[in-house]
């Protein structure tokens, strides 16, 4: 009995989990899709804000520099109990306060080196490194791999 009923219990919490991560998604920025979908232009890169970043400097958002590719997607998450920025150091782009929990997704479709800072406490640094990928990211159209020196009769018209 005890077997059964905690089998019984399963699809429960399965939608509990669900509906909790549906839940999370919907608190940032507005983001159709779920979480561990791939995106088809580029990888989703998440970064954490951790606990008293403030004091951790140029290693507040991870690793420094974080490398990406062109075309990838990062997402700051504010796990931290106090408020911060993601904020461009040449000003061009700005997550505007982030309170504990809020998130701010942004994608880098050019290569580069793109330095950042929280506006609260600007010790807090990092550099994105977007670099550049040498195949398209998208292939319209997949084409039949053909090894090197194969050769192919060309096709001739048969009649019977
Ligand atoms: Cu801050």
């Amino acid at each position: 009995m005890t077997a059964l009923s905690g089998s019984f219990r399963l699809p429960v919490l399965a939608s509990l989990a669900l509906g909790s991560l549906l839940a999370m998604q919907a608190c940032g920025d507005l983001e159709l899709g779920f979480p561990g979908v791939s995106d088809p232009e580029g990888e989703r890169i998440t970064i954490h804000i951790p606990r008293d970043a403030a004091s951790l400097n140029q290693k507040a958002f991870g690793d420094n520099p974080r490398l990406i590719n062109e075309g990838d997607r990062v997402t700051w998450v504010n796990d931290d109990v106090t408020v911060h920025t993601v904020t461009a150091s040449d000003g061009g782009w700005d997550s505007g306060d982030l309170q504990p929990g809020q998130r701010y997704t942004r994608s880098f479709d050019d290569p580069g080196a793109f330095p950042y800072r929280c506006k609260h406490h600007p010790n807090m640094t990092g550099t994105l490194e977007v670099q550049q990928t040498s195949s398209p990211p998208i292939v319209a159209s997949p084409t039949p791999s053909v090894l090197p020196g194969t050769v192919f009769p060309s096709p001739s018209p048969t009649f019977p």
